[in-house]
C-alpha cells in the first residue's frame, strides 16, 4: 500500500507514468511546470490581495481575477451547488448566470460551488488550456465528443470552505485535476476498503469530517492519504480511489474524467456491479416480464442512473478499436496498440456473456 504520493516537479515521461501510475493505479502530483503556460494560468488569476494566515494548510499564492472572468463569461448559465445543503448523496444544485454566481462567490458567508461546468463546450473558441500529453490517451472524451454532444471535461470554481462530498468517480474512470488558483485538500482512500464506508442499509458516508461512529462504526479504520494541492499543481486520481475535496481560498480547477486500456476492465466491473444493483432493486417484477423485457428495463434504468449502459460501452469499444486497427500512426503517447486491443478483447469477452448481448442494438 502506498502511504505518500509521489511528487514530480518536472513531469515524468509517459513510459514512467504508465509503469508507475496508470497500470498500478497509484496517484501522482505534478508541479506547476505542467500547466504554467495555460491561458487560464495567465489570465484567470491575480496575486492574493489578502490572506488569513493558518498554519494548518498551505496559503494560496493567487486568487481568481473575478472581474476579468465576469467580463468574458458573465452571461453563461452555470450549475451551482450549495455546500450547506445536502441533497441525498450530493449537494443541492441550482442554475444561475455566471455573473450571479460571482456575486455569491465574492461574499464569504455563502458556500456556493460552481461544479461540473462543461467549459470547453460552452466556449469552444476560447482555448484556455491544453490536455497534458500524459493524460491525452482518453477513450471517454474521444468517444463522447465523436458520438454525442456531451463530454467529461469540467471546470470548478468555489470559495473558502466549498467542498465535494466523499465519492469515487463515475464508472471508475480516472480523473486529473489542475489547480489554477487556491488550495485543495484531497483525502484519498485506496480501493478495497468499500465495506468500511457503508451503513447497515448500504448508504455511503457523505462528509468524512462528520461521520457518526454509531452509524458507520468501521469508517475510522479506513486508510487514507491527505494531500494539499497548491496553486498550479496537478493531481492524477486513479481508478476507484474514493476521495473528498475541500477548498481553501478562492479556488479554480480544471478536471477531466478519462479512461483507456489501463482501466477499462475496472470500468466494466463497476458497470456490472451497478447493473446487479439495478436487477436486485426490481427483482420482484422479474416474474411478470419476458426475459428480454427485464433486461431492457434494467438497461434503461442503468442509463437513467448514470448515462451509460451496455450499448454505450459496446459502442465506445467499437469506436476505439476501429481507430486502433486503422493502422494510423499514434500521434500521442499511449501503450502499445496490441496491448490496448487485447484489453478491449477481454472486456468484449465478458460483455458477450451478458444475456441478449447480440441484441443490444435493439435496446
Ligand atoms: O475539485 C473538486 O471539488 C472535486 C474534483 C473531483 O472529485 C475529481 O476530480 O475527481
Ligand atoms: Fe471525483
Amino acid at each position: 500500500m502506498v502511504d505518500t504520493i509521489p511528487y514530480y516537479s518536472d513531469p515524468p515521461n509517459y513510459d514512467d507514468f504508465l509503469k508507475h501510475h496508470l497500470i498500478p493505479n497509484i496517484p501522482a502530483v505534478m508541479g506547476p511546470q505542467l500547466i504554467d503556460h495555460w491561458e487560464a494560468r495567465q489570465t484567470w488569476i491575480e496575486p492574493v490581495s489578502q490572506s488569513t494566515p493558518d498554519d494548518a494548510h498551505p496559503q494560496p499564492q493567487s486568487q481568481p481575477a473575478y472581474e476579468y472572468l465576469r467580463q468574458y463569461f458573465g452571461n453563461a448559465q452555470v450549475q451551482v451547488a450549495d455546500c450547506d445543503q445536502r441533497d441525498f448523496t450530493d449537494q443541492k444544485r441550482s442554475t444561475l448566470t455566471f455573473d450571479a454566481f460571482v456575486d455569491l462567490w465574492q461574499q464569504s458567508q455563502h458556500r456556493y460551488y460552481l461544479k461540473d461546468w462543461h467549459f470547453v463546450q460552452a466556449f469552444p473558441d476560447k482555448i484556455m488550456y491544453q490536455v497534458p500529453d500524459l493524460f491525452a490517451d482518453d477513450w471517454m472524451n474521444e468517444y463522447w465528443q465523436k458520438e454525442t454532444e456531451d463530454d467529461y471535461r469540467f471546470t470548478y470554481m468555489g470559495g473558502d470552505g466549498t467542498f465535494t462530498p466523499f465519492h469515487a468517480d463515475v464508472y471508475r474512470s480516472y480523473s486529473w485535476s489542475s489547480n489554477i488558483c487556491g488550495v485543495k485538500k484531497w483525502t484519498l482512500f485506496p480501493p478495497g476498503q468499500e465495506d468500511l464506508y457503508k451503513d447497515k442499509l448500504g448508504n455511503m458516508v457523505y462528509d468524512i469530517r462528520d461521520v457518526d461512529p454509531k452509524v458507520f462504526p468501521k469508517f475510522a479504520l479506513a486508510k487514507r492519504i491527505v494531500i494539499y494541492q497548491k496553486d498550479g499543481e496537478t493531481l492524477f486520481v486513479p481508478s476507484g480511489w474514493f476521495h473528498q475535496v475541500e477548498n481553501f481560498g478562492g479556488t479554480i480547477s480544471i478536471n477531466h474524467n478519462w479512461l483507456n486500456a489501463c482501466n477499462i476492465e475496472q470500468c466494466y466491473e463497476s458497470m456490472a456491479n451497478d447493473l446487479r444493483d439495478v436487477e436486485r432493486s426490481i427483482d420482484d417484477l422479474r416474474g411478470g416480464m419476458e426475459p428480454m423485457e427485464f433486461v431492457t428495463t434494467c438497461q434503461q434504468l442503468l442509463l437513467a442512473h448514470s448515462g451509460w449502459n451496455w450499448k454505450t460501452l459496446d459502442r465506445l469499444l467499437t469506436c476505439i478499436s476501429s481507430r486502433l486497427e486503422s493502422g494510423m500512426e499514434p500521434s500521442l503517447p499511449q501503450p502499445p496498440i496490441d496491448w490496448q486491443l487485447d484489453k478491449i478483447c477481454l472486456v468484449r469477452q465478458r460483455l458477450c456473456l451478458e444475456p441478449f448481448y447480440d441484441q443490444y442494438d435493439l435496446l
